[in-house]
Order: C-alpha cells, then sequence, then structure tokens
C-alpha cells in the first residue's frame, strides 16, 4: 500500500519528486493507513460475499434494507431539537458538580420516579441476545440525549455486553463507552457489575475487580449497579468497595429471587430486610433491587419496597425488573408507588417478554399520578428507531409468542430464558424445552434453592441441560454425583469460586461432586486468589499486540483467550465496528454502495463488483471491488 500511495500522489505523478519527499510528506503515512484499513475491510466483506456470516447465533439475514432513519425529537415546546451540540440539561452535570452523596440525596428528593433506561444493554442482551453494536447505538445517541434527557440514567455497558462485543461482535467494549459518553455528556451512564466477578464468570483477585472498576470510571461509567449472584455479602462488598475507591456512585444490590410471597419461601420478607440492613451498613449511595427474572409480584412489590422505605425514609431505591410474566408495568407502578426512587424500563420496541416494561406504557400508568420527568411523546418519538432496530437485529431473535408466568415455577432469568428457548429451537425440540424448563427447577433445588442470576443462572442452566441430555432425575444426580462428568461452571459452584449460597452448599451433595476432582473453598475466592501483576501483563501484552493500554490489560484479566481472539480478528480486518450493521451480518448486493465512515471526515465508498469462479487447485475465489472509484481485488478461501 505504501508504494500504491507514493505511485499516486499527484506530487510523485507530477515528476515533482525530491529526494526527501517520502520524509516531507506525511500525508503519504496517513495515505497508507487509511488503505491499509480499506484493505482489511474488503477483506471482511469479500469473506462475507463467499463465506456468509460468521456471527454466532445468526439465523437469516437483517430484515431491513436501509440505513434506519434518525428520528426528529420535539422539546417542550414543541420545537425540533438540533443535533448538532448535546444538551447540558440532565441530573450528570449535578453529579459531576455535587458527587455521589449529593446526586443521591438530589434524586430521593426529586417529587416523583425516575426511569433508567436499559435499551443499551439489558433490553437488547434479553431479546437480541446482546448483539446491538456501537455504531448503531452511536448513531441514535444524540437523539437520545435530548430525548431522555432527565432519565436518571442510561443502562449502557456491563454485564454480558462487555463479552459479547468482543466475542462476538468483534468490537472493543471501551471504545463503545467512550464513544457514548462523548455523544451524551449529560445524562448518568449506569453499568452493571458481578460484584467480586467483575464482568466474568467467575472471581477474579480484588486488584483485579479494582483496576477494572478504575478503567470503567475513567471512561465513563457513572452509577455501577453492583450485585452478587448468591446474595453473598463478602463478594458484593469487594464490587462496592471498587467503586468507592474509584469515586463512582454505589448502587449495591439486593436480588430478588422467586416470589416472597410463598408460603415457606427461603428468600422471605425478613431475609430482605436483613439484607438491606446490612448494605446500608457496607455502605450505599442507592439501594438497588433486582427482580432479574420477573417474578417481584405487584402485591410483593408494594410489601418490599413500603416496608424498605418506611425503615430508612432517606435511602434512595432503584428497582430492575423483566417483564417475562407480563406483570412488569404493573410492578414497576407498585413499586413506584411504595416509594421507589427510580424504575427500570426500555424504550417499547425493546420492551416485554424477557426484557423490560415498556416505557410508554409505564408512563401512561402512572400519568397524572406520578411524576416521571420523561414527556411520553419524546420515548414514543425514540422509539421509531428501535423499531427499525429490531427488524435489522430480527436474526437474533428467538420467535417468543408472549408471555411465560411461568417464570414463577422456573425462576429462569431474562436474558437466559430467551438464549434457552433459542437453543432448543435451534436443535428443533420444542418439548425438550418444557422439559429443560421442569429439570430447571429440580437443578436449583439441587444446588440448594440458589439465587439465580449470572453467573449461578448458568450453572442451573448448564446442569439442566445435562440433566435432560442425560436423562438423569434428582434422584440419579444425587446417586451418581461422584462419578458424572459435570459441566465446569457446575464445579465451579461447588468448589466455591462464586462464593457461599445462603444457608450454605448442599451435602453430601457438594462432597460427591467435586470428590477428587476440586477443593472446597471454606473463605471467599478472592481471598485465596493470588493478585494479578498488572505491569506485567501489560509488558506481555505490549510484546503481543499494538497499543496496549490499561483497558486493554482489564479486557484480558476478564476474558484473556476471548481477549487473544479478538486482537486477532482485529489484525485481520481491523476495526469493524464502523460498518454499517446490514453490511457486517449479510454480503452487500452486488454494485450497492457502502459508505464507510472510518474516522470523521474520512468515508469509503465501497461496491462489490463480481464474486469469481471457484479455483479448483488453491480453492479460493476472487472478490472484485470498487474502492472510492477505484478496483481492488481481494482472494478469500472459500469454505462453503
Ligand atoms: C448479567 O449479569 O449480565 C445480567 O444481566 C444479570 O441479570
Ligand atoms: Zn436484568
Amino acid at each position: 500500500p505504501f508504494l500504491l500511495a507514493l505511485l499516486t500522489h499527484p506530487t510523485f505523478m507530477a515528476g515533482d519528486c525530491w529526494t526527501t519527499f517520502i520524509d516531507d510528506t506525511p500525508s503519504l503515512f496517513e495515505m497508507v493507513t487509511s488503505q491499509n484499513r480499506a484493505q482489511k475491510l474488503l477483506a471482511y466483506l469479500a469473506d462475507l460475499c463467499v463465506n456468509g456470516s460468521s456471527i454466532k447465533g445468526q439465523v437469516g439475514v437483517p430484515k431491513i434494507t436501509k440505513e434506519a432513519d434518525i428520528p426528529v425529537i420535539h422539546d417542550i415546546n414543541g420545537w425540533e431539537c438540533d443535533y448538532s451540540e448535546p444538551p447540558t440539561e440532565g441530573w450528570r452535570s449535578y453529579l459531576l458538580e455535587e458527587g455521589p452523596e449529593a446526586f443521591a440525596r438530589q434524586i430521593r428528593a426529586f417529587d416523583g420516579t425516575l426511569i433508567m433506561d436499559t435499551t443499551w444493554r439489558d433490553a437488547h442482551q434479553s431479546l437480541l441476545a446482546t448483539r446491538v453494536r456501537t455504531i448503531d447505538l452511536a448513531n441514535i445517541a444524540p437523539a437520545t440525549a435530548h430525548a431522555l434527557k432527565y432519565a436518571f440514567a442510561l443502562e449502557c455497558w456491563g454485564g454480558a455486553t462487555f463479552d459479547v462485543s468482543m466475542r462476538f461482535l468483534h468490537e472493543d467494549p471501551w471504545d463503545r463507552l467512550r464513544k457514548l459518553r462523548k455523544l451524551v455528556p449529560n445524562i448518568p451512564f449506569q453499568m452493571l457489575l458481578r460484584g467480586a466477578n467483575g464482568v466474568a464468570y467467575s472471581s477474579l483477585p480484588d486488584n483485579a475487580i479494582d483496576h477494572f472498576v478504575k478503567q470503567a470510571k475513567d471512561a465513563g461509567v457513572d452509577i455501577f449497579r453492583v450485585f452478587d449472584a448468591l446474595n453473598d455479602l463478602e463478594q458484593l462488598r469487594v464490587g462496592v468497595e471498587a467503586v468507592r475507591k474509584a469515586g463512582g456512585v454505589i448502587e449495591a444490590t439486593v436480588c430478588y429471587s422467586g416470589d416472597m410471597l410463598k408460603r415457606g419461601k427461603k428468600y422471605n420478607l425478613a431475609y430482605y430486610l436483613e439484607m438491606v440492613d446490612k448494605i446500608v451498613e457496607m455502605g450505599t449511595h442507592f439501594l438497588g433491587i433486582k427482580d432479574m427474572a420477573g417474578t417481584l409480584k405487584p402485591s410483593a412489590a408494594t410489601l418490599l419496597i413500603s416496608s424498605i422505605r418506611k425503615k430508612y425514609p432517606s435511602l434512595p431505591i432503584h428497582v430492575h425488573t423483566h417483564d417475562s410474566a407480563g406483570t412488569g408495568v404493573s410492578s414497576m407502578v407498585a413499586c413506584a408507588k411504595a416509594g421507589a426512587d427510580v424504575v427500570d424500563c426500555a424504550l417499547n420496541s425493546l420492551s416485554g417478554l424477557t426484557s423490560q416494561p415498556s416505557m410508554s406504557a409505564f408512563i401512561a400508568a402512572v400519568d397524572g399520578e406520578i411524576d416521571v420527568a420523561i414527556h411520553e411523546r419524546n420515548a414514543r418519538e425514540l422509539d421509531s428507531y428501535w423499531a427499525e432496530m429490531r427488524l435489522l437485529y430480527s436474526c437474533f431473535e428467538a420467535d417468543l409468542k408472549g408471555p411465560d408466568p411461568e417464570v414463577y415455577q422456573h425462576e429462569i432469568p431474562g436474558g437466559q430464558l430467551t438464549n434457552l428457548i433459542f437453543q432448543a429451537q435451534q436443535v428443533g425440540l420444542g418439548e425438550k424445552w418444557l422439559e429443560t424448563k421442569r429439570a430447571y427447577e429440580e437443578a436449583n433445588m439441587l444446588c440448594g434453592d440458589i439465587v439465580k442470576v449470572t453467573p449461578t443462572s448458568k450453572v442451573v442452566g448448564d446442569l439442566a441441560q445435562f440433566m435432560v441430555s442425560n436423562k438423569l432425575t434428582s434422584e440419579d444426580v444425587n446417586r451418581l454425583a461422584s462419578e458424572l462428568d459435570f459441566p465446569d461452571s457446575v464445579l465451579d459452584f461447588f468448589e466455591g469460586l462464586m462464593g457461599t449460597p445462603y444457608g450454605g452448599f448442599p451435602e453430601p451433595l457438594r462432597t460427591n461432586i467435586i470428590s477428587g476432582k476440586r477443593r472446597k473453598l471454606t473463605k471467599r475466592p478472592g481471598l485465596e486468589l493470588k493478585p494479578f501483576d498488572l505491569p506485567a501483563i501489560r509488558e506481555e501484552l505490549s510484546s503481543r499486540f499494538n497499543k496496549i493500554t490499561e483497558c486493554d490489560v482489564a479486557s484480558y484479566n476478564m476474558y484473556p483467550k476471548v481477549y487473544e481472539a479478538f486482537r486477532k480478528i482485529k489484525e485481520k480486518y481491523g476495526d469493524l465496528s464502523v460498518l454499517p450493521t446490514r453490511f457486517f451480518l449479510a454480503a452487500p448486493k452486488l454494485n450497492e454502495e457502502i459508505a464507510v465512515e472510518i474516522e470523521k471526515g474520512k468515508t469509503l465508498i465501497i461496491k462489490v463488483m463480481a464474486v469469481g469462479d471457484l479455483s479448483l487447485s488453491t480453492g479460493t475465489r476472487e472478490v472484485y471491488f470498487e474502492l472510492n472509484g477505484e478496483m481492488r481485488k481481494v482472494t478469500v478461501e472459500d469454505k462453503t
């Protein structure tokens, strides 16, 4: 490419070339960089043309064939908002000026119930396998900054988005965060942190959590919802203290499990109130209540929130739910009426089913009674974009037909419910799905009726699938425990790598499952794990990859193998996040124009002109492109 840049440079072509021409013409190097980037993108597109999409979980192609329209947002006076500058109004400026304590007091003092929009994280995690890409978030970010300017926060990071963006979307989660932060400076950003597990599936050394949280805070996260998947307070504390050290807003969270109104439930009102006492003692800015499966019925919501409110009048309460059973709006209305300060909703096209309840429905349900600080018209305006996104990403959709009120029995969290249905559909066995639900209930009881949310929900899900595929009953598992080859996640759980369940591990099952295979941890895992040598990790990564930052170190700490694979793909194809999603997921038509903005003001215009015949000797094909008017050819191995 350097030679090409030199040969096509106007000065060189004019023959007006002096000996230091190369040194004196830095634009040559820029041209080379652009051409390298272009060539790498062509390599990705060529592979897509010959071999189709390799994105895991994709069934079919996007259902829309044009770029989504960016909606016009109207301000309170009916004027069209100007997106050239982000608005300054919003809760974030107060947070930045006054700090987390004052911010929490200010939110508590608000006379109404605020909304956190989960569209950018949990909603697409729950409905679209977390596959929404940075470009589609960035495109709607300026409109969102106006439409939702008085939202409590946008949940936009953490949870599964971290892993999925590197593993399946081949993009850098930190890059997403920084881009969105720039576009939305006025609304607080919230992330989901799995306590001592960070954004991974089991515990890391404490110093890795501290390091990760600091990078997240510096890159733009304001509020950290910290939970532990077993409600293990020692595990929770690791995340809470990391956020405190980084200067973030702490939302220490209680995971709500099952239906507390059912008689004889292990997780009842007394259990939750005791947990809240301990969280308050630990010191938090907000209390999170995380109803990950959507089993918090309206009557339970009223009892739980009003009991906490009575005991702690000045504690700001933020409630999260999933609409799996179809009762999400009524539960959030009940929470708002009982004194919750913030509830979670998603924009309409990404709401309902296993996602959060609809924002417009919630606003309508409290209309005239509770101020929510978001204009219902703005939620609808913004939603027209997400209606198109739902079609664009339909190839990741599980074919959910309606609510599943059986969730009160099986207690499967929203995101996992979609995932398990999708897996059952993919193997073409609807009836296996019903079996899996039953097995999930049994697997939960085998584990000791635990709180189920990532990563413990994966343990129960893996055990359930293991039981179904090996045709095992609970009795079989108990009887054969020391002989069976359990999934790794199950061994991790019984070893104690995810903390300790409330009431302890079931015995003798624990001893039998791990006998000869694993240790039995008696303390929280972080106390036994050796701290990471962060400077050494940085040095090691720098010797293998270009431009290593502390964020890369944090990514590697969470997911070493995923990070390495991501960097290899990046070396091969460059920054794929700039490619419009239609052309990331499906080959363009011949002659179709693809505009790719590789950086601000630098756009590549690409057309696929032809795909050549298969060469039987090499097993490859030539793909011919027009790149900014010039012909290019890429040779690709045909793997089909
Ligand atoms: C996650 O940890 O990813 C979750 O969404 C848990 O609800
Ligand atoms: Zn959730």
